[in-house]
């Protein structure tokens, strides 16, 4: 219709609800990929869009999803994410109005919750910027460090160490892969589910240093076929981080609450408070509640 300009299309909760399902069923539609979800590498990637906050500068954050670009998507510790890129673009063919911020982040929120974890507050209103927005390479944790370095890479974005701790509790989910971070295998039995069981296995298996010419990562003594990183084992070793561990592995319920705050919170970093659509975070269904 010439000369008649476009009207807005303004999206509701509903429509994301929408795109929120489309997601949860292309998590599933994983085929032969690791353990046949899409989930844990989508978590990834929704932390990892946002994991490059830093709280002085007010810079990096979910925002402007630079990971879009070259080089941080050639970034080491984003090797593997052209899988959940991927996934997370055919959504956005589908729905073209979402800014790539909030389908990422979107993605990890509905990760989380298909894998039976708990609820995460979420709300859009992130924008596409451009590849000057990108951050430089090394804000995102190195898994062959200590507690030093993780409290630096977190308290730069601005968390505190039971944060800390309950947002690492994500590896109970996917695993590592030789060809993307050179450690491999998964931390926990049952990688598709959220679960408490990543405190549990780090305190209940003794963990010995695996032998072999990869990057030094423990496994554990009983079966050999779970493993820890550095930067996990730390939490068992550190004073202060080993307390909330410790009260994680021992109430699922207080991981699940302490997790979903602190998630929430990570999936905003970066975003100007007045962009947001609405004051508060929304909670969208799982596709099993939509069943009932
Ligand atoms: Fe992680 N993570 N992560 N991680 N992470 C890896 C995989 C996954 C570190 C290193 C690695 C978080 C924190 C840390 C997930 C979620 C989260 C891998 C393996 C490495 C290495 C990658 C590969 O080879 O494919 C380090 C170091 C830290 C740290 O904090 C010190 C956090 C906070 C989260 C989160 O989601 C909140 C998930 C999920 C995976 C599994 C990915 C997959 O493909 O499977």
């Amino acid at each position: 219709q010439s000369g008649k300009a476009a009207t807005k299309f303004t999206p509701t909760k509903e429509d994301y609800q929408k795109v929120y399902n489309r997601i949860a069923e292309l998590l599933d539609e994983a085929g032969d990929y690791d353990d046949g979800s899409f989930a844990p590498v989508v978590l990834r990637l929704a932390w990892h869009a946002s994991g490059t906050y830093d709280k002085d500068t007010g810079t990096g954050g979910s925002n402007f999803a630079t990971m879009r670009f070259e080089p941080e998507s050639l970034h080491g510790a984003n090797a593997g994410l052209h899988v959940a890129r991927g996934v997370m673009e055919k959504i956005k063919q589908e729905y073209p109005w979402i800014s790539y911020g909030d389908l990422w982040t979107l993605g990890g929120v509905a990760a989380v919750q298909e894998m039976a974890g708990p609820k995460i507050p979420w709300r859009p209103g992130r924008i596409d910027g451009f590849a000057s927005n990108a951050t430089p390479d090394g804000r995102l944790p190195d898994a062959s460090q200590g507690s030093q370095h993780v409290r630096d890479i977190f308290y730069r974005m601005g968390f505190n160490d039971q944060e800390i701790v309950a947002l690492i509790g994500a590896h109970a989910l996917g695993r590592c892969h030789s060809d993307r971070s050179g450690y491999e295998g998964p931390w926990t039995f049952s990688p598709t589910t959220f679960t408490n069981d990543f405190y549990k296995l780090l305190f209940d298996e003794k963990w010995v240093w695996k032998k072999w010419n990869g990057p030094k990562q423990l496994q554990d003594k009983n079966t050999g076929s779970l493993m820890m990183l550095p930067t996990d084992y730390v939490l068992t070793q550190d004073k202060s981080f080993k307390k909330y561990a410790k009260a994680y592995a021992d109430d699922q319920n207080l991981f699940f609450k302490d997790f979903a705050a602190a998630f929430a919170k990570l999936l905003e970093l970066g975003v100007p408070p007045q962009q947001f659509v609405v004051a508060e975070p929304w909670t969208l269904n799982t596709l099993e509640e939509q069943k009932a």
